[in-house]
């Protein structure tokens, strides 16, 4: 597919101040008339024709300043209309257009999710509404009547505020909203349907009266109570942290259950997949909580982040998601743990855009070509991209970092900026070069670090040598947290480099002095993950148990806890001294912290263990390995896990709070189930059995399901069947079921997915449902997905060709499983290599699925 350059982009020939739409809906004729309020860009070339975008529409009525326009006049196709001599001063054009949302299978445009009419129109998805300068650049204000049958549609929502509504002939009812705010076409939405809602208000700092609601499928609504207290929580967070005050009269919220991606922060009226919205103790799970609270506030902080302060163009998306993805993080830490919030943030990091940056789809985090955008929302983009936002708070410390907020959203309020004029803020402010640091934004890869240290004890001076790499380019500057540590705890030796304990590395490389250091010390690197690198590790065993036991920054001891399980995975040996010392942090945190405890007994996933493999991979070792790991601690702890378990019950008839603490305490629990069921299988199927009939809730229902489907037998496949059978009218429970079963590392797992396809409530045209059979197997199921006979591969394969028609988005997305193939053994690699020539040769392929085909096998 032919490639858009960054550097390429020209301002846009035209603008368009005002949208004026009207949208009738129906099932298969909607009509769409959109008044649009045309001038010449002074910044554009004036003698260039007016090209709108379109995208599978069809026209059906064109007028320019009222007069309807000679065919010989324009251009038109179900991609484009084009005026070759438009007028050189402001005008109008009026355009009909005639869309089938029951039809659209893509979920982008106008579409129907159930019997819900909705839109998606990020990236690219209003040009499938009408024809339209579709490019974040051409901000407009935006008015929208709605017109829908009373009975089909008795809620219809707009961005905005609402203005008018009323009846009409036939059974017919319109609402009109108005939106204030220029924005980019890509915030437009509109939402009609049956709905149920829960509501509160909320004033703002500036004294605003906000009516909030969160709207759902009727009958669950008391499944959206814990969203809508999480707007209203985000909302109070936004002023505090960052003085960002909410800008309409109402804020909504509509959850549908055919969704693409998690959620969109379209202008007063977030539509989310119902993933991320509905929760009860019954159906949910402490992540989905957790989850659910992040994602409602990230959609709600792009309202400064995003919408406000909008993207030049595509290749700036890291402005609005990398910068919005560090705000949720930091108010999912203030709700939450610190300390387990950043672990997990790390993890999720390491998990997903590490492999991504060492494969063949790595790219910058401003990309600076693209051939399909909705291909770039990957967690280069979002996860990379807010670490970086966290190193330049590390960078210039909180009140400088507070500062150049602030100024950017004043410097940039209502405009469409570049990630220069987000670091121009920050330098103002600071009165910092910022230009080295800007390469974050340019170098793909995984930055290396590696350190030695050299110890005098009669000089009781140590010297830190630091260096990094990135494919032998220059330099990048790296914040460091550090410390050192030795066995009686943190050293209290002298070292001027470090300004609040984090030394700068801008050179390739660098030798700190530490002064008055009285014992053999072991650096403490990188802590709380200060910069989002690989860290060579130099470090003893006997280091790592130092650190485990004594480093006073909680991200270290954890990360000791990984290292010293990652040599034991990949080198074997004796794990008696680990779990040793496991034991002793138990015996510390599981009462004082059960959430860190809990992610002190989880080991490496194996896909960053493969991470941490130069070889060739092998996911069969690496699963046996680890699985040999697991069952040696689970035995070696059993007395310390059976006595977690024990204290750790919940009294009969204690309420479900998905608060961190409680949530904590079943994380640990669970953890300790699952690890005895490790060292002992017969012993821990029972006990599985016994905790599943037990269960009062999700978490503790699925945990134990999860432990059971690791024990092949009968108690494991009547316990599926049976919570099957229970949440049969449940698809999002039947979602965790589908990825659990998919994710089982046995031979027979293909076979129990195909049967699976067959199951009532699968559905190829639900993304969620998808996902959770087909990709969970694809990015959770090592083993199985790369099997040597190939029919893991195929089995994705076959699903991405299957979807390709239906919803590219979808299938591209599935396709990424792909990413790592190279670093498989050749035997596997072979095959995958097989599989994706095969999609490749598919005709027809969508731009979506053919661009990541054509990346992952370059
Ligand atoms: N800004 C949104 C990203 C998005 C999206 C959402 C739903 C369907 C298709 C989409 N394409 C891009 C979501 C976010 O990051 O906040
Ligand atoms: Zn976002």
């Amino acid at each position: 597919p032919p490639l858009i350059h960054l550097a390429e982009y020209r301002p846009s020939d035209f603008l368009i101040d005002r949208v004026d739409l009207d949208v009738r809906l129906h099932p298969s004729r909607t009509r769409v008339t959109a008044m649009l309020a045309l001038r010449p860009n002074p910044a554009g070339d004036p003698t260039a024709p007016l090209r709108l975008d379109g995208d599978e529409l069809a026209l059906v009525a064109l007028a320019l300043d009222g007069q309807p326009l000679p065919e010989d006049a324009y251009a038109v196709s179900p991609s484009g209309l084009v005026l070759s001599a438009p007028p050189r001063r402001p005008f109008t054009l009026a355009i009909v257009t005639e869309l089938d949302p029951g039809a659209n299978t893509k979920l982008m445009g106008l579409y129907r999710s159930g019997a819900v009419y909705c839109t998606q129109c990020e990236a690219d998805g209003f040009r499938r509404i009408t024809y339209f300068l579709d490019r974040p650049d051409v901000l407009s204000v935006y008015t929208t009547r709605i017109e829908a049958d009373r009975d089909e549609a008795p809620v219809l929502l707009g961005n905005g505020n609402p203005v008018e509504a009323g009846a009409l002939d036939g059974n017919r009812h319109y609402a009109v909203w108005h939106d204030p705010h220029p924005k980019p076409a890509y915030l437009f939405a509109l939402v009609g349907g049956r709905l149920g809602h829960v509501a509160t208000r909320f004033t703002t700092m500036e004294g605003r009266d906000v009516a909030v609601a969160v709207h759902v499928e009727p009958g669950k609504e008391a499944r959206a109570a814990y969203a809508l207290d999480a707007v209203v929580r985000s909302m109070r967070w936004d002023e505090e942290a960052f003085g960002r005050p909410y800008d309409l009269d109402v804020f909504n919220v509509v959850a549908v259950s055919d969704f693409n991606m998690g959620a969109m922060e379209n202008k007063g009226l977030n539509i989310f997949n119902d993933k991320y919205v509905l929760a009860s103790p019954e159906t949910a799970t402490d992540a989905d909580y957790a989850a659910i609270e992040a994602i409602i506030a990230h959609e709600y902080f792009h309202n400064w982040s995003g919408n406000r302060v909008t993207c030049r163009d595509w290749f700036q998306l890291c402005l609005k998601e990398g910068l919005t993805v560090f705000r949720d993080q930091e108010f999912s830490s203030d709700m939450r743990s610190r300390a387990v919030h950043r672990i997990a943030e790390v993890r999720q990091l390491r998990a997903r855009q590490f492999p991504e940056d060492a494969g063949p789809l790595r790219h910058p985090v401003r990309p600076t070509a693209y051939a399909e955008i909705n291909n770039f929302y990957t967690a280069t983009v979002y996860e990379k991209g807010a670490e970086i936002v966290r190193m330049l708070k590390t960078l210039l410390g909180p009140d400088a970092f507070r500062a150049g907020m602030d100024r950017y959203f004043a410097e940039n309020d209502g405009r469409a900026a570049t990630v220069e004029d987000f670091l121009d803020a920050f330098a103002s402010v600071s009165g910092r070069d910022l230009a080295a640091f800007a390469q974050w934004y340019a170098r793909p890869g995984t930055p290396r670090l590696a350190f030695r240290t050299a110890y005098d004890p009669a000089a009781r001076t140590c010297d830190l040598t630091l260096s990094q790499s990135l494919d032998g380019g220059p330099p990048l500057v790296m914040p460091v947290a550090l410390g050192l540590v030795g066995p009686g705890g943190a050293l209290d030796a002298d070292c001027p480099d470090l300004a609040d304990g984090v030394y700068v590395l801008t050179d390739r490389e660098a030798t700190l002095r530490f002064r008055g250091v009285t014992e053999r010390p072991v650096p403490s690197l990188l802590r709380g993950f200060s910069a989002p690198v690989r860290l060579d590790g130099a470090l003893t065993e006997a280091d790592h148990l130092v650190l485990l036991a004594r480093d006073t920054d909680p991200f270290n001891r954890w990360q000791a806890g990984q290292s010293l399980a990652l040599r034991l995975i990949r080198a074997g040996g004796p794990a008696e001294a680990f779990a040793e010392a496991l034991g002793l942090l138990l015996d510390a945190e599981a009462p004082r912290d059960p959430a860190f405890a809990a992610l002190m007994l989880s080991l490496p996933g194996e896909g960053e263990v493969a991470n941490e493999i130069e070889a060739e991979v092998d996911p069969d070792a690496i699963h046996g390995a680890r699985k040999a790991l697991r069952a040696a601690l689970g035995r070696a702890l059993r007395d310390r896990l059976e006595d977690i378990e024990a204290r750790l019950a919940e009294p009969v008839g204690t309420p479900y709070s998905p608060d961190a603490a409680a949530a904590g305490r079943r994380a640990l629990r669970n953890a300790a189930l699952d690890l005895l069921a490790a060292g002992d299988p017969q012993a821990g199927a029972a006990r599985a059995a016994a905790r599943l009939e037990a269960a009062t809730n999700m978490t503790d229902r699925l945990a134990a399901l999860g432990t059971l489907a690791l024990i092949p037998g009968d108690a494991r496949e009547a316990a599926l069947a049976a919570f099957g059978a229970r949440y049969a009218d449940e698809p999002l429970v039947l979602d965790k079921w589908f990825a659990l079963q998919a994710t089982i590392p046995e031979p027979g797992t293909p076979e129990r997915i195909e049967g699976l396809k067959r199951h009532p409530a699968y559905a190829l045209t639900n993304p969620n449902r998808v996902r959770a059979l087909v990709g969970s197997f694809a990015f959770g199921n090592p083993t199985q997905f790369t099997r040597e006979d190939g029919t893991g591969f195929a089995l994705v394969a076959d699903t991405v060709a299957a979807l390709d028609g239906a919803n590219p988005q979808a299938a591209a997305r599935l396709l990424t499983a792909f990413g790592s193939w190279r670093k498989l053994k050749k035997s596997r690699a072979v095959k995958a290599e097989e599989m994706l020539n095969r999609i490749k040769a598919i005709p027809g392929l969508s731009r979506d699925v053919a661009d990541i085909v054509t990346r992952t096998l370059a």
